[in-house]
């Protein structure tokens, strides 16, 4: 592994490790992207998927919000789309509309278009990206990897893209529960290696988005989704024992309890769940991160400190790393996210001395 400058600000590690810290350590979901004028700058040379395919455009759109604010951590800037790619299929990504499969798998049989990619060969640009990023960022702040979950990734692989119900990707649940299981093994073996090489690239910390894990009921959840989440969680662990490991399953409620139970130090919560009903249900199996409402954000500045200041006091001091319950959004104002992690900041300080 390359040798990377020593770490100055450890506090999202030490959190995520369970440790106590002299203040909540904050970063946001999507804090690279099209809220920031300067990414929107990088976005009018350059093709999406170019920027995530360049290591030094990568590495230059992931410090631009490390650059203006005083976020612990820096995510690095790619897609969950990169996965589905390795195995084979094409995505675009369409202005206005987000990722796009020109052909999607539409039946059992299309699995054989899949690959079984060498992750180094398929994804070495994401690895290169890490490394060039971790020696640039010297140290500032950890770097978080991250991937798609199974399931997700399996929504937009049959869905195709962006959609408001997945009808398609869970049909296929139930008019072929055997070619789906068999698609969720593939992608886990992908994930897996693709989470275990960006620990190896210089990624200190991982976090699997399930962003579509609440389109399940109980029932198809536990077939389909947990037992992939379970498996990524128990084998990068296994490889990678002190690297945190973060999920975020947006809108699983019930699936709160089960998610403490499995081998992800941290569960990130979306803006719908109360702090302190999931600490309840958690207790001390995990530590949380979350939650507030992204669309807090266009409140006025006082307002906003506010509602940072209600999140904090319902997480409590301790065990808790601040982010947003979902993405920046593309209209935010920069300013109005220097607010809520400079409120980050100074709250949980405070909320420490009293
Ligand atoms: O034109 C552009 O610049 C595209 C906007 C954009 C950006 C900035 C997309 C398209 N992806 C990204 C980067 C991205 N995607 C990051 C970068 C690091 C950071 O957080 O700063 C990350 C972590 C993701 C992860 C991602 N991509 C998820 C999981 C998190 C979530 O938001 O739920 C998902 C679902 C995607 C798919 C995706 N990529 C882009 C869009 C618009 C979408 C959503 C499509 C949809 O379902 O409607």
């Amino acid at each position: 592994m390359a040798s990377f400058p020593p770490l100055q600000n450890d506090r999202l590690l030490r959190v995520a490790r369970g440790e106590t810290t002299d203040r909540t350590p904050v970063w946001m979901m999507r804090q690279a992207g099209r809220y920031l004028p300067e990414y929107q700058e990088v976005r009018a040379e350059h093709d999406f998927f170019e920027v995530v395919e360049t290591p030094e455009l990568a590495a230059e759109v992931t410090l631009q919000p490390v650059d203006r604010l005083p976020v612990d951590g820096a995510i690095i800037f790619s897609d969950i789309m990169t996965v589905p790619q390795a195995m084979g299929l094409e995505v675009t990504m369409v202005s206005g509309q987000g990722p796009t499969f020109p052909h999607p798998l539409e039946t059992p049989d299309d699995l054989e278009r899949l690959v079984e990619p060498d992750v180094g060969d398929a994804l070495g640009h994401v690895f290169e990206a890490l490394t060039v990023t971790r020696q640039k960022l010297e140290g500032r702040v950890p770097l978080i990897g991250f991937s798609g979950a199974p399931w997700t990734l399996m929504a937009y692989m049959v869905e195709g893209g962006g959609s408001k119900s997945y009808r398609h990707a869970r049909a296929w649940l139930h008019r072929h529960p055997e070619a789906a299981k068999d698609l969720l093994r593939r992608t886990t073996d992908v994930v897996v290696d693709y989470l275990i090489g960006q620990v190896e690239a210089g990624a200190q910390m991982l976090q699997v988005f399930d962003s579509w894990a609440g389109l399940h009921g109980p029932d198809t959840f536990r077939a389909f989704c947990y037992p992939f989440l379970d498996e990524v969680a128990s084998r990068v662990k296994s490889a990678c024992p002190d690297v945190p490991l973060v999920v975020f399953a947006k809108n699983a409620h019930y699936a709160l309890d089960a998610l403490a139970d499995t081998d992800y130090d941290v569960i990130s919560l979306d803006w719908s769940m109360d702090p302190g009903a999931a600490r309840d249900t958690v207790g001390d199996r995990a530590v949380l991160q979350g939650n507030l409402d992204p669309c807090a954000l266009y409140a006025p500045p006082d307002a906003l400190r506010r509602r940072v200041q209600h999140m904090l006091a319902g997480f409590g001091p301790h065990h808790h790393i601040a982010n947003l319950g979902h993405g920046m959004l593309p209209d935010h104002d920069p300013e109005h996210a220097r607010v809520f992690v400079e409120t980050v900041h100074e709250q949980s300080e405070q909320m420490r001395t009293v």
